[in-house]
């Protein structure tokens, strides 16, 4: 019995072998069947052409949105090989377009990606679109073939002369697979500009054909590589030295690149690589790379004996002191990396740390020797940053001795949730006390705990950690979620743990969701809350914990009937349905400017109940992106913040929500 049930099942099992699969379950191969999967295929497909460069074979890709709404991307590489594969019997192209993986079989030995969403392939980008078109100027002549939904639709054919050589990918994304098939050209050309600073030697064109007459084209190459993109990432914050100081050097393969400058703000903002890919969640590279330059920095220091300790006050430098008002970007290629993390963006291999650390403390220590006045106002600056942390431990004291008086650890203004269970619980950070009482009313008080917020919140783009705990709602906000704050993803070995550092395993809540109007204050409070999360628990953000509220923007009413719209399609596809069903009796159009006007039922029912809400997740996808956008959005550069004031709706899609 039981063996032949056995037989049946495996019996039942089909196995979809190649394209079909990906076909059919898309989302496995390139995350989503979103704007992100989207964007994803163009990313696959120059992600060989940049192969092709790393490989040292190529210098220019040029990526088009064509006029009828496919992608080319070209470049002048070798040449994908054209000639009969021994196993498959057909044309090597035909092979790597058709067969799952068999990318892999040409392998150049160099620094592929294997993790991540990253390196599955352009026959998975063939599989997913409607139709497909290869070109390969190779060994004279153009070579020329077509697939549709992944399979061939006609024979590679050669024709005319070519007098240089590379590779045409032109695809057009299948309908039948994506939820839209309307390219950003913002989100393609972040990702090539990335690339650009990534890889020096490289020059990437972007253009958007779309709109006639209003073409558009960027050309990016840097010759300066990563202290261009440090630069960039600089923006007009004010530089403490004008010189970034950049290592290079490569060692057992693994070549390492790092460009930093330090400026007079506060915040830390390294983004690291590898093989091109942004390292979100940082890893080995990032962990060599810190504790390499807190050791340089106080071995320098007190050789040159820079830090002068009184009789009241002891200072030692920690590595969080230097990396206050520190950009640097990092890059790393290695041969077999190994991916870990929630989002497969954290490197994992063991041996990058200490190769990583020991080229970047010898990079450092020579520049320092050579550029004294640039090491001494670096320590300077970290000596000011340990003071200020000092008063911040003062304040966390104080913070923590005034809860103790109110009778508790958690602030008076949370309704807490009953459920003690952090798995099951969700916090509404709620823009005012009248919002904040409908919510605390129309809430499911077992597992939902409502924060109101009073205040403004201060930015924390613009101020230094004690004064940023002083601040009211910035206090009731860190203790309500129980793990503390600050701290930069982690700390180095032998760094000490001060018990100041954000420490997700102590979350109270598995939920964080905003709540404020939808009014110009409602998102300056959301983009100020964005910023002191991202800036002071990344990992919140980065662990996908983070997410805001959507409640409608009108209330569309006939009669006895009512019907909530969240955009204003839907508010005219209501109206339209409603006059539709009932021509006579009259069809009332009510616009909520804020959250006050719903009553506690309204608000439940429409943004607060599982079960019918929908929430956007805050998530990080281009760590440059992201800090640029706080910079620009929160620092003291006017105008690029108006800039970004006058592109507001970019705000919500960086940020994929
Ligand atoms: C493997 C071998 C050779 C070229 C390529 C891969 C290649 C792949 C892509 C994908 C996009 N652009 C590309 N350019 C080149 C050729 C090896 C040889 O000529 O000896």
């Amino acid at each position: 019995m039981a063996k032949k049930s056995k037989e049946y099942s495996a019996e039942k099992i089909t196995i979809l072998k190649g394209l079909e699969a990906v076909r059919k379950r898309p989302a496995m191969y390139i995350g989503d069947v979103g704007k992100r999967g989207l964007h994803h295929l163009v990313n696959e497909v120059v992600d060989n052409s940049v192969d092709e460069a790393l490989a040292g074979h190529c210098t220019k890709i040029k990526v088009n949105i064509n006029a009828d709404n496919s992608v080319s991307v070209e470049d002048n590489g070798r040449g994908i090989p054209v000639d009969v594969h021994k196993e498959e019997k057909k044309p090597a192209l035909e092979v790597v377009m058709t067969v799952l993986h068999a990318g892999g079989k040409f392998d150049k030995g160099s620094y592929k990606v294997s993790g991540g969403l990253h390196g599955v392939g352009v026959s998975v980008v063939n599989a997913l679109s409607e139709w497909l078109e290869a070109e390969v100027r190779r060994e004279g002549k153009v070579h020329h073939q077509r697939y549709e939904r992944g399979t061939t639709a006609s024979k590679l054919k050669a024709s005319g002369k070519a007098k240089t050589t590379g590779t045409k990918i032109t695809f057009y994304p299948d309908n039948e697979i994506f939820n839209t098939i309307v390219w950003d050209y913002a989100i393609i050309a972040e990702r090539l500009r990335e690339l650009a600073y990534l890889n020096k030697e490289l020059e990437i064109t972007a253009v958007d054909s779309r709109e006639e007459g209003e073409e558009k084209e960027e050309i990016f190459r840097y010759k300066g590589g990563l202290s261009d993109y440090v630069k960039f990432l600089d923006g007009s914050t004010n530089a403490l030295h004008n010189k970034v100081i950049t290592v290079y050097k490569e060692n057992e393969e693994i070549p390492v690149d790092v460009a930093l400058r330090y400026n007079d703000g506060f915040n830390e903002n390294i983004l690291s690589f590898v093989n091109n890919i942004n390292t979100i969640e940082g890893g080995t590279h990032l962990s060599g790379f810190r504790s390499a330059l807190t050791r340089a920095m106080n071995t320098y220091s007190s050789k040159n004996k820079l830090i002068k300790t009184t009789k009241n006050e002891k200072i030692s430098l920690s590595g969080e002191d230097f990396r206050e008002g520190l950009t640097a970007v990092i890059s790393v290629k290695v041969p077999e990396p190994q991916f870990e993390g929630q989002t497969k963006t954290k490197l994992g291999n063991g041996e990058a740390k200490g190769l990583v650390d020991g080229i970047v403390y010898e990079g450092l220590q020579e520049f320092l020797e050579q550029n004294p006045s640039v090491g001494k106002r670096i320590v300077e600056k970290a000596v000011l940053a340990a003071r200020s942390r000092a008063a911040a431990r003062k304040a966390r004291e104080l913070i923590r001795r005034k809860s103790a008086l109110e009778g508790g650890s958690l602030p008076g203004k949370l309704a807490d949730c009953s459920s003690k269970d952090p798995e099951m619980c969700e916090l509404f950070l709620v823009e005012g006390d009248s919002a904040g009482g409908s919510a605390k009313q129309g809430r499911d008080r077992r597992f939902q705990a409502i924060l109101p917020l009073r205040g403004k919140v201060i930015n924390a783009e613009k101020a230094r950690i004690d004064k940023l705990l002083s601040n009211n709602e910035i206090q009731s906000i860190i203790t309500a979620l129980g793990a503390g704050f600050g701290g930069n993803g982690g700390i180095e070995e032998g760094e000490k743990l001060t018990g100041a550092e954000f420490d997700i395993t102590k979350l109270r809540y598995n939920k964080v969701i905003i709540m404020t109007d939808a009014d110009v204050d409602g998102s300056h409070i959301r983009t100020l809350l964005l910023t002191f999360l991202y800036r002071k628990m990344p990992e919140l953000i980065t662990g996908g914990k983070v997410y805001i509220a959507q409640p409608p923007f009108y209330k569309i009413k006939q009669g006895k009937k009512e019907q909530y719209a969240f955009d204003d399609n839907e508010r005219d596809f209501i109206m339209e349905r409603f006059k539709k069903e009932n021509k006579t009796q009259k069809v009332e159009l009510q616009r909520y400017k804020g959250l006050g006007e719903m009553n506690a039922e309204q608000l439940w029912s429409t943004t607060m109940d599982p079960n019918k809400r929908s929430l956007l997740k805050v998530s990080v996808e281009s760590g440059s992106e992201a800090s640029t956008l706080f910079r620009d959005l929160m620092g003291s550069d006017v105008e690029a913040r108006r800039h970004f004031i006058t592109s507001h709706a970019k705000f919500v899609v960086n940020l994929d929500v």
